[in-house]
Formats: structure tokens, sequence, C-alpha cells
């Protein structure tokens, strides 16, 4: 090249880092307005920004010791997956539902269906991270899981007519619901349990697991017979989207009827709609507090292959979230997303996000209808 040519393109080179945007209709306008002190402040809030907490909640120190920051639903992860009959991974699971909802903040989370936003409604909510569990020891883990129940909640609410905080776990594999009903039944007594799951989970330990030792009989297959044994749940519970097969031809059913639970099975759903889904639950819990509890695998996995023990022909996420939210109404008094694997789910995080979204709509049942004590 000529020197003389270079000499002039130099200058170019320089400016065109500084980005000029043509005039529209002949009329310059700047699109920042208050130039660059508006991007030398930090503006709020950035979904994107900190560490990652559930929907960009406050993070709060739940289990210190003494008085702690006030609040009325709590986030709790539960990362605990060593009661498993498949594939591990659950452990990971609180981690992948927060970085699925970090989309999802306060200022931003308007329902386009509903016109409300639960963030920004009377409830105060926080993030109180994960309990602090050993991976080596079940009958510890689930120990300390019960215990970190119990503290969150007998902490004071942020309100002062509803007076016991309410807790949404993050699993952790499905063994961690037992501590939660546990700590239920002593702050609420005796509950219902709408139970979404491809599986039925109530299966007799000495079936499932057990007769080895008494520390392989609490497992993910079966803490609801346990919970049934311990008193814990009322006899009008039901399972939602149920397709895996059973170990016995009648036993099983047998016992899951003796442990409270009627069944909503996969394909009912191809005859009577989500609304008829909606209506068995309601129908069945009328008048009772609930508990939910969500197996991330009642999904089909093709929208949740996350998870440790998929189960193909099973719901997809809106009818999930359609049915979710047509629970309004009802006293949700604890509930739970569990058996999230990330390390099975895609590129696309298909399972964590639609895990982040179901936990929103907990969030919403929770918010709208205030449980008193
Ligand atoms: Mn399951």
């Amino acid at each position: 090249m000529h020197p003389r040519l270079l000499h002039l393109l130099l200058p170019l080179a320089v400016t065109a880092r500084d980005v000029v945007f043509p005039p529209v209709s002949g009329v310059q306008s700047p699109f920042v307005t208050s130039g660059d002190d508006a991007i030398a402040e930090f503006p709020e809030p950035n979904a994107y920004a900190g560490l990652t907490t559930f929907a960009n909640s406050p993070f709060v120190k739940c289990l210190a010791d003494g008085e702690v920051e006030k609040f009325d639903i709590a986030f709790l992860g539960a990362p605990f997956d060593t009661g498993v009959t498949a594939r591990p991974g659950a452990r990971f699971g609180p981690t992948g539902i927060r970085q699925g909802s970090r989309r999802i903040s306060a200022g931003e989370a308007w329902s386009v269906y509903t016109g409300k936003n639960q963030y920004l409604d009377w409830a105060k909510l926080v993030d109180c991270g994960d309990a602090p569990l050993t991976f080596l020891d079940n009958t510890a883990a689930l120990r300390q899981l019960d215990k970190a129940h119990k503290v969150i909640s007998g902490r004071r609410t942020n309100s002062s007519t509803y007076t016991t905080p309410r807790i949404i776990t993050l699993g952790g594999d499905h063994t961690t619901t037992l501590s939660a009903l546990r700590s239920t039944h002593e702050r609420w007594g005796q509950v219902s349990v709408i139970h979404f799951d491809s599986h039925i989970d109530t299966w007799d330990p000495k079936v499932l697991g057990g007769g080895i030792s008494h520390y392989a009989g609490v497992n993910h297959g079966t803490f609801l017979h346990i919970a049934h044994e311990e008193g814990l749940i009322s006899n009008s519970s039901i399972h939602a989207g149920i397709r895996a097969p059973l170990v016995r031809p009648k036993g099983d059913l047998r016992n899951d009827v003796r442990c409270g639970f009627e069944i909503v099975r996969a394909r009912d759903i191809d005859r009577i709609g989500t609304s008829g889904v909606i209506e068995k639950i309601k129908d069945r819990v009328d008048g009772q507090r609930v508990y939910i509890s969500v197996d991330i695998d009642v999904l089909d996995p093709a929208f949740a292959p996350g998870t440790g023990t998929a189960e193909v022909g099973g719901w997809s996420t809106r009818e999930l979230l359609t049915i979710l939210d047509g629970l309004n109404g009802l006293e949700v008094i604890g509930a739970d997303v569990v058996e999230v694997a990330p390390i099975y789910d895609n590129r696309g995080e298909t399972t964590v996000l639609a895990a982040a979204e179901v936990v929103n709509s907990l969030v919403t049942l929770m918010v709208d209808r205030p449980v008193k004590t």
C-alpha cells in the first residue's frame, strides 16, 4: 500500500470504534439521554449480576444463630441424592434450579395470565441457600435436613398476620420430602399430599431396597409409605402423572390405597384434559391443607431429560403448569421440586428452566392464599 494511503486510513480505523447511529428521518436523537453517567451508575435490578439465588431473591443465612432477617416464604436447597435407585445427580438440583431461575426477578414478574406479580405482593421471599448435609451418611443427612426445616419454619415471619414461614424445597432426590413432611406435621398437623410424579413412591421398604437394612429402606421410592407410617399425612392424598411400572401385580396398589392415595395416571389427561385433572385433585383434597411435591420426572423426558429415573409418556411442561396454576385457592403449607439432576440436562437447560417455572407457580399458589397457623 502506498504510505500516503495508509496515513489517510489510520484515523478512520480509530474513530470506527465509536458507534454513531445515522439520523432517523433527518433528526439525530441520542439513545442514551444522560450520556456516560447512565453507564457509569449500576442500574437496578440486573438478573445476571451477583451470585445466583432463586429468582434473584435476597439471600438470608436462615440457619445462623440468633435472630435473622424476617421472611414469609423461604427457598431451601436440599443437596442430597444418596437415596436413589437409579441415576444419581440430584444433589446438584438446587444449583440447577437456581440457574434456571436467573431470568426471573421481582421487578419483571408480572403474569401475562393473571396480571399479578407474586414477588411484589404481601409476602417476603428469601433464599436460605442449601442445608448443609453430609453426603456420606443418609441417616445423618436426613436428620440434618429435618433440623434445617425445623429451624427455618420456626423463624418469625415478616407478616404479623401469618406467623409461620412456609418453605419451598429445591431437591435433592425425593427422599428429602420426608424431612419437609415431618416439619409441616409439627407446625400444621396432618396434610394431604398432592404428589406429581411418574412413580407412586409408596413402596413398602421391604419391597424396595429394604430387607437388607433399615437404612436402605429409607429411599426415594418409599418415603411416602414412611410418611404414612409416621402419621404425617392424611388419607386424602393424590398422585398425578403416574405411569411407571409396579414391582408387584396387586400389592403395590393395595398398599398405595392403604397409604391414603388416589391415582391420576399420565394418560388420563388424554381423556379428561387439564381441567379434568385439576377437578380430580381439588375434589380429593377438598377442605384440607396441602403439601405439593413435584418430581420433575412427571414431565416427559422430552421436556425434562435431566432427572434420575426418566419415564417416557409423560406430561408436557405447559400441561403441568396449567394444572398447577389451576390449583389456586388451596391452602398450600409447603412444597418442593425434586429429582432435578442437571448433569443429564441438555445445553438448552430444558429441565432446569421447567423446574424454575414450576417453583414460580408454587410461589404464586402460596402468595395467593396466605395460611394462618
Ligand atoms: Mn419419580
